[in-house]
């Protein structure tokens, strides 16, 4: 399968993220995606090649105008302010507050489309950030003209972005961006699974209300896991969307047993659905040797996930979401396609 790789990542270079009270080096760095892309091309997983530009059109199916204008002009307001360090925000429009009528204040306007302070916003986030969901819809065009799979190799990651917020180092929902174009193209359903560690609540939310895009995610248990406030078991989906959101909240520390218990679940589901394409958001931190989540995935769990993965059957566009064991995450991801494609093939 192609990979589709632009070195725009490195334009989104957070320097410090407020984490259990104090400042410290942000988790979500760009030799990620410089470790991803050495094992794609030592593994030979495929040609890799850059991603086309694309209009803002695409990307404002998911996401509000409002939002996706604040994130382009941000770093131009924040500098004129005389900052030359990442933009974090401090304040936020809990429960009460008014969300309708935007600050004039800078901060205060980061904080009413964010949800967490650790999520820097620096100077080349909104062309890291663009350039992402262009990986995101170059791997959604290969698919959409015949080709089986695509791994769209971009950072900074998406799940945690919903239609009008950034959060959990994600700003523009790459998955999200992926699976409406191709229902934009002509599909009538498609299925997103999240097997990041963490709950894919921008995605669940860009869909909660919609019958035509199937979203799914397993990871850690909201309760004691990030993003906390969403991701449990309750959450079917609402309106035309009821049935068609399916979380599997698993403790910290879950055997891969119980892993793959809920990915049989979720590919019968998947399978239910139909779906003309399969977008995975595919997080790596549900390695054993993450430094911040609390599952047990290792090499033989990523190939059994990219063989179950490929017997489904389906046209599978695979998108990078998290992973912070920054030396293993590229030998993970090539365990995951290798498998798939090797699957494909045998
Ligand atoms: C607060 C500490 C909490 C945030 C964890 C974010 C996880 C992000 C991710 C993604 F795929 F989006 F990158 N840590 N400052 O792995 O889900
Ligand atoms: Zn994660």
């Amino acid at each position: 399968m192609k990979t589709i790789y632009s070195d725009r990542h490195h334009l989104h270079q957070g320097q410090l993220e407020f984490y259990r009270g104090e400042l410290v080096p942000c988790f979500e760095k760009p030799e990620r995606a410089d470790f991803v892309l050495q094992a794609v091309q030592a593994r030979g997983i495929g040609p890799v090649i850059e991603p086309e530009s694309f209009s803002l059109a695409p990307i404002e199916r998911v996401h509000a105008p409002r939002y996706l204008r604040f994130l382009e002009r941000a770093w131009g307001m924040w500098a004129a302010l005389g900052h030359t360090r990442d933009a974090l925000p401090a304040v936020w429009p809990i429960r009460g507050f008014r969300a309708d009528v935007e600050p004039d204040n800078f901060i205060a306007q980061l904080g009413l489309y964010s949800f967490d302070s650790g999520t820097p916003f620096t100077a080349g986030t909104w062309e890291a950030a663009r350039t992402g969901a262009d990986i995101a819809l170059t791997a959604q065009k290969l698919i959409a003209g015949g080709e089986r799979a695509a791994f769209a190799l971009s950072r900074p990651p998406g799940h945690h972005a919903g239609p009008d917020f950034l959060g959990g180092y994600c700003f523009i929902n790459n998955a999200a961006v992926a699976a409406q174009a191709f229902i934009d193209g002509g599909a009538q359903r498609v299925a997103i699974l999240d097997v990041d560690y963490h709950h894919g609540n921008g995605t669940q939310s860009i869909f909660y209300e919609r019958a035509d895009v199937l979203t799914q995610s397993i990871h850690g248990d909201p309760k004691t896991e990030y993003p906390f406030y969403l991701g449990h078991a309750d959450e079917t989906g609402q309106g035309a969307g009821e049935g068609f959101n399916a979380n599997y909240p698993l403790p910290a520390g879950s055997s891969n047993e119980a892993w793959f218990a809920a990915l049989e679940v979720a590919c019968g589901r998947i399978r239910a659905h139909r779906p003309e394409a399969l977008v995975i958001s595919l997080g790596l931190d549900t390695f054993a040797g993450d430094p911040i989540s609390r599952f047990k995935l290792e090499a033989p769990e990523y190939q059994r996930l990219g063989a179950q993965l490929a017997r489904l059957g389906l046209p599978t566009l695979f998108v990078l979401e998290g992973g912070y064991a920054v030396a293993e995450i590229g030998d993970n991801v090539a365990h995951v396609l290798g498998s798939f494609e090797e699957s494909l093939a045998g």
